[in-house]
């Protein structure tokens, strides 16, 4: 498997902007696969023998971003697995890179993204969808603390990386204020306008 010749799409957006809920329909219409680098960190932390395990959880809980070879090498494992197993090319990476340098890594490393999807949302609506999840999702960082935390991270250190994608003019941006279906259907223009 040559990651130099997979299709990468990175999608980015604030903590609960519907990253997640929107690759789970875009994987069911497109040649996609979806890689969620937060679930597969929360299904590392899980695993028993993992040397991670902690690092992970108090990192989760905190908000505080995972140290990138970490992440790096959970995504290329999933994309090889992908690979061999169902020939997949095409890959959502969802809610990753957080920070320049992952980006950079990335880029390095494994593929150039073929474009950034970036869905916007104002605090106000992620922390009231952020909130009535927490009730459920029983997630740790799904919380007023850890909730705060988690804005003020994406805000100082999350941010920059899609202004950077936006210089080099690879950024799609969707309003995901509106309903998951206005979304999808927004969602849907971009991938169709590619040829995807
Ligand atoms: N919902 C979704 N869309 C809606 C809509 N249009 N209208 C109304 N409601 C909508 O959605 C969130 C909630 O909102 C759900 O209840 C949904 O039904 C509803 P979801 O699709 O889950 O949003 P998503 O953007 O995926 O939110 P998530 O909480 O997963 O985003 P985060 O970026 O905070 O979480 P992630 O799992 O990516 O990362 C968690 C932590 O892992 C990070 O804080 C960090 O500590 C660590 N991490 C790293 O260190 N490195 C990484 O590379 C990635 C993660
Ligand atoms: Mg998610």
């Amino acid at each position: 498997f040559d990651p130099s010749e997979a299709t990468v799409v990175f999608v980015l957006g604030g903590p609960g902007a519907g990253k997640g809920t929107q690759c789970e329909k875009i994987k069911n219409d497109y040649k996609f696969v979806h890689l969620s680098a937060g679930d597969l960190l929360r299904e590392e932390q899980k695993r028993e023998g993992s040397e991670y395990g902690e690092l992970i959880q108090n990192y989760i809980r905190d908000g505080l971003i995972v140290p990138m070879e970490v992440t790096i090498a959970l995504l290329k494992n999933a994309m090889k697995e992908s690979f061999e197993k169902e020939n997949k090319t095409h890959f959502l990476i969802d809610g990753f890179p957080r920070k320049m340098d992952q980006a950079e890594k990335f880029e390095e490393t494994v593929v150039e993204p073929k474009f950034v999807l970036y869905f916007k949302c104002s605090e106000e609506v992620l922390l009231k969808r952020l909130l009535e999840r927490g009730e459920t999702s029983g997630r740790v960082d799904d919380n007023i603390e850890s909730i705060k935390k988690r804005f003020r991270v994406f805000e100082e250190t999350s941010l920059p990386v899609i202004e950077a994608y936006e210089k080099r003019d690879k950024v799609r941006q969707i309003n995901s204020e509106q309903t998951v279906e206005e979304v999808y259907s927004d969602v849907k223009k971009v991938f169709e306008s590619l040829g995807l």
